[in-house]
């Protein structure tokens, strides 16, 4: 047989095949994988033409005349097989049972919302900034300086113990300096009369650090710190802003009470407790059947404060408080162990 007559065997060949191959193919990848083996480079076609450096130069335009119009027949059918497969699968979509895109899941998706810490945080904050204080930041990671030392407290005071204190080196920290993780918030007054000059009325919250350990004292907890400082304060100024603040966050008739306490930074120092709110004061389990419950430390700034500040203790008076958010949160909301607060309980914290 010569060779024009075997190459056009071959392309009749080819012209059924690829046909067949195409009408088989039931899924779009396996027809372009078809289309692929039928014109690809190392396809059924280019393997057919191999031959025709044999066919006589004569029959040459013939030939190449059949083979591109068998490449536009593959093209043709290929796209035609395409639109009835895609046809065919949109055709499945529209017969299975309806898909509702607008229907809600069936485990709704849980809503968060604030840590009741961070409500009391700022519910505290919203009374305070009422009566003309300003909310201030200090860092957790706090100097020695800042923490004990312009506080006053001498430098064996029980609390600068290991067991109380946590440590803590710092990289870049001042050569010398000692650096701890703050153990009240206190530090913010430093750090905040360092740089700003009298008159100034600030509160400050955030997370403090103690080696404590049990139902009512943790590791890591919040206070709040208020401070005012201008010439002639009293301590009838702070006695009133505690009293507001208490029938402001406790409600109208809470009472309030001032028990000497000793604090190194103030002088004098008092606790401050308010009436019992879950008994009204008549004493209760909660209050230990004195009808007080201790809330917060305060007193008039030690002016030897003022000094380690560079601000003149003859000039100038102001007070200061120091409240645990903790404390206050599980007394408003009758929680017994503080624990809860940071165990991250969705069943305990979707209660608030
Ligand atoms: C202080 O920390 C003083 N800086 C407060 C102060 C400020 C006094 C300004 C005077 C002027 P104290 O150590 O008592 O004081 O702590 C204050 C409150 O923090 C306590 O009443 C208590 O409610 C809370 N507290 C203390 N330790 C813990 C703890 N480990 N876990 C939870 N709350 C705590």
């Amino acid at each position: 047989m010569d060779a024009t007559r075997i190459i056009e065997e071959a392309l009749d060949q080819f012209g059924q095949d690829f046909t067949a191959r195409f009408e088989a193919a039931t899924t779009e990848q396996a027809l372009r994988d078809e289309k692929a083996t039928v014109l690809g480079k190392k396809g059924k076609l280019t393997e057919i033409l191999k031959q025709m450096g044999r066919v006589p130069p004569e029959d040459r335009k013939r030939i190449g005349e059949r083979v591109n119009a068998l490449k536009e027949q593959v093209e043709t059918r290929f796209s035609e097989r395409l639109a009835a497969l895609r046809n065919l699968r949109r055709q499945a979509e529209l017969s299975a049972p309806p898909f509702d895109l607008s229907m809600p899941a069936r485990i709704p998706t849980p809503r968060g919302h604030l840590h009741p810490l961070t409500q009391t945080q700022s519910d505290l904050l919203a009374i305070f900034r009422d009566l003309g204080f300003l909310a201030v930041e200090g860092p957790e990671v706090e100097l020695e300086e800042y923490n004990f030392t312009k506080l006053a407290f001498p430098p064996d005071h029980p609390a600068t113990d290991m067991q109380d204190t946590f440590w803590v080196s710092v990289a870049g920290a001042p050569s010398g300096a000692r650096t701890l993780l703050r153990t009240h918030s206190s530090a913010v007054q430093i750090r905040e009369m360092t740089r700003r000059r009298p008159p100034m009325a600030l509160v400050s919250t955030g997370a403090v650090y103690r080696r404590d350990d049990d139902i009512t004292h943790s590791p890591m907890f919040f206070q709040m710190e208020g401070f005012l400082v201008d010439h002639r304060v009293t301590f009838g100024h702070l006695k009133a802003v505690l009293s507001t603040f208490a029938e402001r966050f406790y409600g109208p008739g809470t009472r309030t009470r001032f028990r000497p306490s000793y604090f190194p930074f103030v002088e004098p120092g008092a606790e401050v407790d308010v009436s019992c709110v879950f008994c009204g004061g008549e004493g209760c389990r909660i209050c230990k059947y004195t009808g007080w419950i201790e809330i917060l430390g305060c007193g008039m700034i030690h002016p030897a404060v003022f000094e380690h500040c560079n601000l003149d203790p003859e000039a100038l008076t102001g007070f200061a408080f120091g409240l645990g958010v903790d404390r206050i949160a599980m007394l408003r909301y009758g929680i017994s162990d503080i624990r809860l607060f940071y165990e991250n309980n969705p069943r305990f914290l979707a209660q608030f």
